[in-house]
């Protein structure tokens, strides 16, 4: 039903707002305990709410990449760059990457001819394998929520292209949307996550048969292999078969870093391990567990949370993210409003059709 789609978007864009201002305060930091995750994420303790949590770079650009969506109806990609630019040169401090500043710069610039030309040149022409794709991606599975999945796959490309350019980022925002496209249409109250993830391998194997070849650092077992998002989905099959997972094999296995490969999985990973009730977890919801274990890996903890609260949000739906959270966070009631705007343009053009 119609009411039960907006929650499901409306979770999305809200739990990718979530898990960013919440993950936020621990980026880059060794794992962290779930106490200290409620201590000062969720400010436990504490008679009255200190200030509010911000959101970084992954939300502003979330935002920006929604509202291109909306006012083109589709992908129009000098507006997007646009928006992307006078965010960044309007609030510059909300921890963007290192090298994706670049080519802000060069759009603000103008030096070049095709708007996608300074994301090829960063990194001697390698592109970055960063997850600045993935982590802004929620609004296409949303966008695209009757899409097939080659439609839903060539927005992500293009989205994820205007800055980031190695296979292992377009991969990895496609991942991104996969999973949550897979959650807004996933109906059963008990996830199956085997089938859940077989699903995800067989999208993914079509797109890493068709991606070039670029080597890779060779750092982790997993990426020399050809098919490496497959790889890592496999190991996440393994893990859930176990009641209990050391944060260290996951941390090793799936990664925690800035990398599109090493935190896209990890998201996933974090969405279908808290389905069920969780050791040091139980007084948590699902989707509450989701977000505290995901930043309890450590890291990128900003964009895995992110990550893994939009796939969370599509599926538990809005009714299950705590009011006491959203009233914490920045943002929240823009990301509502998104939400409400991709929907209504959603079901216009099936009545168009
Ligand atoms: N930047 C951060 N966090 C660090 C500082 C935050 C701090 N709290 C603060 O406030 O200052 N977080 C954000 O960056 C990640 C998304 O990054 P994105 O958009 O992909 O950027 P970029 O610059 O393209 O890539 C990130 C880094 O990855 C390495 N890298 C990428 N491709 C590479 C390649 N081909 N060869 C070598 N290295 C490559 C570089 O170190 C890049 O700087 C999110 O976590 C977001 O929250
Ligand atoms: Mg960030
Ligand atoms: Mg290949
Ligand atoms: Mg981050």
């Amino acid at each position: 039903s119609g009411k039960q789609l907006l929650s499901r978007f409306h979770g999305c864009l809200v739990g990718a707002v979530l898990g960013d201002c919440l993950g936020s305060p621990f980026e880059g930091s060794d794992c962290v305990t779930y106490d200290e995750v409620e201590r000062i994420s969720l400010n436990m303790g504490k008679s009255t709410r200190s200030s509010r949590h911000r959101f970084t770079d992954d939300t502003a650009m979330t935002r920006s990449l929604a509202a291109s969506l909306i006012e083109h109806n589709g992908f129009n990609a000098k507006d997007m760059a646009t928006r992307f630019t006078d965010e960044f040169f309007r609030d510059s401090a909300r921890g963007y990457g290192y090298n994706v500043t670049t080519v802000f710069q060069a759009w603000k610039d103008e030096t070049y001819d095709d708007v996608f030309q300074p994301a090829r040149e960063q990194f001697q022409g390698s592109g970055s394998y960063g997850n600045g794709g993935a982590m802004r991606i929620a609004p296409v599975p949303l966008f695209g929520y009757n899409f097939t999945e080659a439609k839903l796959q060539e927005l992500a490309e293009q989205t994820t292209l205007l800055t980031h350019t190695h296979p292992d980022a377009l991969s990895g925002a496609i991942l991104q949307s996969f999973a949550i496209h897979q959650a807004l249409h996933e109906t059963s109250e008990v996830l199956d996550t085997q089938k859940f993830l077989d699903g995800l391998i067989e999208k993914m194997n079509k797109v890493e048969d068709n991606s070039e070849g670029v080597s890779r650092r060779p750092k982790r077992p997993s990426e020399e292999e050809p098919h490496p998002y497959c790889f890592k989905l496999e190991k996440i099959k393994e893990f859930l078969t176990k009641d209990e997972a050391d944060t260290r094999d996951v941390v090793y296995e799936l990664g925690t870093d800035v990398s599109a490969l090493g935190s896209v999985p990890t998201a996933v990973f974090a969405f279908l391990w808290c389905h069920k009730e969780r050791k040091g977890l139980e007084k948590w919801s699902p989707f509450e567990q989701t977000i505290i274990h995901s930043i309890s890996l450590g890291g990128d903890t900003d964009t895995i949370a992110s990550m893994a609260g939009a796939i969370a949000g599509a599926y538990y739906g809005i009714e299950a993210i705590p009011w006491e959270w959203q009233s914490q966070c920045e943002g929240v009631a823009d990301a509502k409003k998104y939400a409400e705007d991709i929907l209504k343009i959603v079901q216009s053009n099936v009545t168009a059709e």
